[in-house]
């Protein structure tokens, strides 16, 4: 036995990562981020199997971009399964079938189709993962020559498998992100453009109306709304597949479909969630106006026989509460006068007023009410998310006003300190404030560290119970850097606590401060 040299060994390694590569670039072309594209299972499980420690790590320490990571890291493993295989069918079908030509090719394509089939369990899938693999061994065979036999030819095999794969893969990503949005966000029903239903068109506009007008600051409906998701690739389950059941400890179990959900009375609400594993003045905490069903209609008939309940979902999340939680609870169905859009848990999801972001289940499939408390999926990962909020005061914006801005709506009595400046040189501080159920009563802000408080201005409550308030202040900077600081007041007259406290286990807590230069 000849020892390959390093050059052919790492060719081979190439053309075979190139082969993974371009099957799961042709699973995308196929179905794009559904849960029928070949990374999915994948993606997905690099969150459920990775340790505890490590899950906490990327969600306190890098938000968004860990779960980025996940995707990619699910993706990259997916592609060096796929052509470890095809790599390996390749050599066995070339030790047996020397004399046919075609057969080493075919075994490697054909290899792909069928893990390809076993990870997504799609027909549109497997048959994109394959044709790209396919065409990227033809492409790499013609330009070959079909020389294969030639020891020199291997690394321009290599070179121009590695090229088709990567060309392609950004044409295809590329492609999809630019046309079908059949991932994340994008509402998938294409009723964007569609005019709003006027009840709710109304009550956004009511709310644009009492959103401050402060440069930058996000309106009381938040035009981005944060995402959480376990599953990399979330799940998409249509209305039709849909069903919602209830059982457990109920006297009577029922079982509702979409249209069932669909033919009841409807109701609007205004409510902010906010994730425990966020950062104290991070930004997953929004607000939306949520259509739906009050849970309590579809639970009525059940008979509840519990005092804790267990909410489970398509992607695999399940959660558990107190049922008292629960009867003031909402099936939203809707999302800002649009559909629920998949990223955020379509058809339908939970809705738990007050309570920390995890326990609104997404993607939600069975309500099961239980004698005795069980443990959520977050709660086994050391958690503490199911209960109701900490009280925050968030500082997102810090403006420099013009000279025209400097009458402030909440200091009138300004007219001394607008001679005082230079050319502008008041600030403007703003962001939300968030209590839950409790609501908010009030938002200090400290220009010197802590010593002395003033009242900021809040922006009127959007109605409902459980919703956030904007607040803002303007003031005269003094000389050199000094450190802001914010504390809410709920509406219970409770002032939040000043300790600090790292999101895990039980949600940040503590006064945001920043130290700004004038
Ligand atoms: N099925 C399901 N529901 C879920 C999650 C999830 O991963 N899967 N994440 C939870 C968490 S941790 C939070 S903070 C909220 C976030 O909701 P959003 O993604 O709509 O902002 O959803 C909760 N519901
Ligand atoms: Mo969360």
């Amino acid at each position: 036995m000849a020892r390959h040299s390093l050059g052919a060994r790492l060719g081979r390694v190439t053309v075979a990562v190139a082969a993974g590569v371009a099957a799961v670039a042709g699973s995308y072309a196929a179905v794009g981020g559904s849960p029928a594209f070949v990374a999915a299972p994948v993606a997905n499980a690099t969150v459920t199997l990775a340790p505890a420690a490590l899950v906490t790590f990327a969600i306190t320490a890098l938000g968004d971009l860990g779960s980025r990571l996940a995707y990619w890291t699910g993706l990259a493993a997916t592609a060096a399964v796929v052509g470890g295989v095809f790599a390996a069918a390749r050599t066995v079908a070339g030790r047996r079938a020397q004399s046919r030509p075609l057969a080493v090719p075919v075994a490697g394509v054909a290899a792909v189709g069928l893990v390809a089939a076993a990870l997504s369990g799609s027909l549109a899938s497997t048959v994109g993962a394959t044709a790209g693999v396919a065409l990227l061994s033809a492409v790499a065979a013609l330009g070959d020559g079909g020389t294969h036999a030639r020891a020199t030819d291997g690394s321009r095999r290599a070179v121009l498998s590695g090229a088709v794969a990567v060309a392609g893969s950004v044409l295809v990503f590329g492609w999809r992100r630019a046309f079908a949005a059949t991932d994340g966000d994008g509402g998938g029903d294409g009723d964007d453009r569609e005019p709003l239903p006027d009840d709710v068109a109304d009550r956004l506009a009511a709310a644009e109306a009492k959103s401050l007008d402060v440069d930058a600051l996000e309106p009381l409906v938040s035009d981005e709304f944060y995402r959480v998701d376990i599953a990399s690739v979330p799940p998409d389950p249509s209305r039709e597949d849909w069903s919602l059941r209830i059982h457990g400890a109920v006297g009577e179990e029922t079982t509702y479909t979409f249209d069932d959900v669909d033919a009841m009375e409807h109701e609007h609400r205004f409510e902010t969630l906010r994730c425990v594993g966020e950062s104290l003045n991070g930004r997953k905490m929004d607000t939306a106006l949520w259509t739906g069903v009050p849970l309590m209609d579809l639970l009525d008939s059940a008979d509840l026989r519990g005092d804790y309940v267990m909410l489970r979902a398509a992607d695999g999340f399940y959660e558990e509460f107190p049922v008292d939680a629960l009867v003031d609870g909402f099936l939203a169905v809707g999302m800002n006068g649009r559909a629920l859009p998949r990223g955020h848990g379509a058809p339908a999801r939970a809705l738990i007023p007050g309570h920390w972001g995890e326990i609104n289940v997404k993607w939600l499939t069975e309500i099961e009410i239980l004698d005795e408390p069980a443990t959520g999926y977050w709660e086994e990962r050391g958690w503490h998310g199911t209960g109701p909020v900490n009280t925050v005061a968030k500082l997102w914006v810090e403006n420099r006003l013009d000279s025209e801005d400097r009458q402030s709506p909440e200091s009138e009595a300004s007219e001394t300190s607008r001679t005082a400046g230079d050319g502008g040189g008041r600030i403007e501080v703003a962001g939300a404030a968030y209590a839950g159920t409790r609501g908010i009563e009030r938002v200090e802000v400290s220009t010197d560290g802590g010593e002395t408080w003033a009242d900021a201005a809040l922006s009127e409550p959007l109605p409902g119970d459980d919703v956030w308030r904007q607040w803002v202040y303007r003031y005269d900077p003094p000389e050199g850097d000094h450190e802001v600081v914010v504390r809410a007041t709920d509406g219970h007259g409770t002032l939040q606590p000043r300790e600090e406290k790292d999101a895990y286990p039980s949600g940040p807590s503590g006064w945001v401060s920043r130290t700004i230069e004038p």
